[in-house]
C-alpha cells in the first residue's frame, strides 16, 4: 500500500455525494486536496471542516467543468503547494431526465454530454501533461454500470458513461509508456443527490429509486477509489465495478416486499 500523505488530489464535484466522500477519505490519509464544484458555500464548509476536524489544508476552486477556459484557468492558477497534482478524480457528473430517446429533451442531453463527457475531457487534458512531465500520476474516473449496460429511459446518460469507459481504455493505451495510472470505478445504485438531480428535485421519484433495498453510500465508493489509489506503483486497477449486494445489474434489484 502506498502512502497518500501530502499527495495532491484534484477532485471534481467535491460539493456532494461521492466527490465529497472522496475528499474525506483522502483527507484521512493526509492528502492535500483541491476541491472543485460550482457551489461555493458547500466547498467552503467542506474546507473549514477538513481544516478543523482533520487538520488538512485544502484549496477550493469554483469550477464548472463544462467551461474549458475556466478549467484551464483553475489548473494554471493553483497555489504553488497544490500545483503538482498526483491524483485526479474525475467525478463531476449527472443524469438529467428519464424518458425514451424519441421523447428526450435536447437541453438535458447537452447538459449530460457537456458535463460527463466533455468536462471530463477538458479536466484530463489540462492535468495529464503535468503528470507525464513529473513522471507521476493517477487518473481515477467515476464511470457507472450504466456505462456497461443501457437501461430503459437511460439512453443519453448511459451513452456518456459508455464514453467514460471508452476514454478510460483510451487513456490506458495513451499513457502506457508513462508511469501514469488510469482507473475507472463503476458503481451501481448509490444514494446521493444523484436521483434528486435526475428528477429535478422530485424527492418522491428520487426516493423510489432506493426504496425497499439497501443502496451503496458515497463512502463505499470513496473506499474503492482509495483502494485503487493506494496500490503499489506497479499495480493498476484498470476497472472496478461496485454494486450493492441487493443489485445484480441495472435490471435486477432485490427489494423487500
Ligand atoms: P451528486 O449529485 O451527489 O454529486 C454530483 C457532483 O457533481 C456535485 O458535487 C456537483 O457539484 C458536481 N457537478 C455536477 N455538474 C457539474 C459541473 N457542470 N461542473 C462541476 N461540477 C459539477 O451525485 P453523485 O455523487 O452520485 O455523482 C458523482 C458521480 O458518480 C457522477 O459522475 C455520477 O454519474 C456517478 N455515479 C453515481 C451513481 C449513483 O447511483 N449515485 C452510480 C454510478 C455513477 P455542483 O452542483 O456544486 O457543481
Ligand atoms: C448511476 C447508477 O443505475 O442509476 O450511474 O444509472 S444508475
Amino acid at each position: 500500500m502506498i502512502s497518500l500523505k501530502d499527495k495532491v488530489v484534484f477532485i471534481t464535484g467535491a460539493s456532494s455525494g461521492i466527490g465529497m466522500a472522496c475528499a474525506e477519505a483522502f483527507a484521512h490519509q493526509g492528502a492535500k486536496l483541491i476541491l472543485t464544484a460550482r457551489r461555493q458555500e458547500r466547498l467552503e464548509a467542506l474546507k473549514e471542516w477538513l481544516q478543523s476536524e482533520l487538520n488538512i489544508s485544502s484549496h477550493i476552486a469554483l469550477l464548472d467543468v463544462r467551461n474549458q477556459i475556466e478549467v484551464d484557468t483553475v489548473v494554471n492558477n493553483l497555489p504553488d503547494d497544490f500545483r503538482n497534482i498526483n491524483i485526479l478524480i474525475n467525478n463531476a457528473g449527472l443524469a438529467r431526465g428519464w424518458s425514451t430517446l424519441q421523447e428526450g429533451s435536447v437541453s438535458d442531453w447537452d447538459e449530460m454530454i457537456d458535463t460527463n463527457l466533455k468536462g471530463l475531457l477538458y479536466v484530463s487534458r489540462a492535468i495529464i501533461p503535468g503528470m507525464i512531465e513529473r513522471k507521476d500520476g493517477h487518473i481515477i474516473n467515476i464511470g457507472s454500470i450504466a456505462g456497461r449496460q443501457p437501461y430503459p429511459n437511460g439512453n443519453v446518460y448511459c451513452a456518456t458513461k459508455f464514453a467514460v469507459r471508452a476514454l478510460n481504455q483510451s487513456m490506458l493505451i495513451d499513457l502506457v509508456n508513462t508511469p501514469v495510472r488510469v482507473s475507472t470505478v463503476d458503481p451501481g445504485l448509490v444514494e446521493t443527490e444523484f436521483s434528486k438531480v435526475r428528477f429535478s428535485g422530485d424527492v418522491e421519484k428520487a426516493d423510489a429509486v432506493y426504496a425497499n433495498m439497501t443502496p451503496l453510500v458515497a463512502e463505499d465508493i470513496a473506499d474503492s477509489v482509495l483502494f485503487c489509489a493506494t496500490r503499489p506503483k506497479h499495480v493498476n486497477i484498470s476497472e472496478m465495478v461496485v454494486l450493492p449486494t441487493d443489485q445484480a445489474s441495472p435490471y435486477h434489484v432485490r427489494r423487500e416486499e
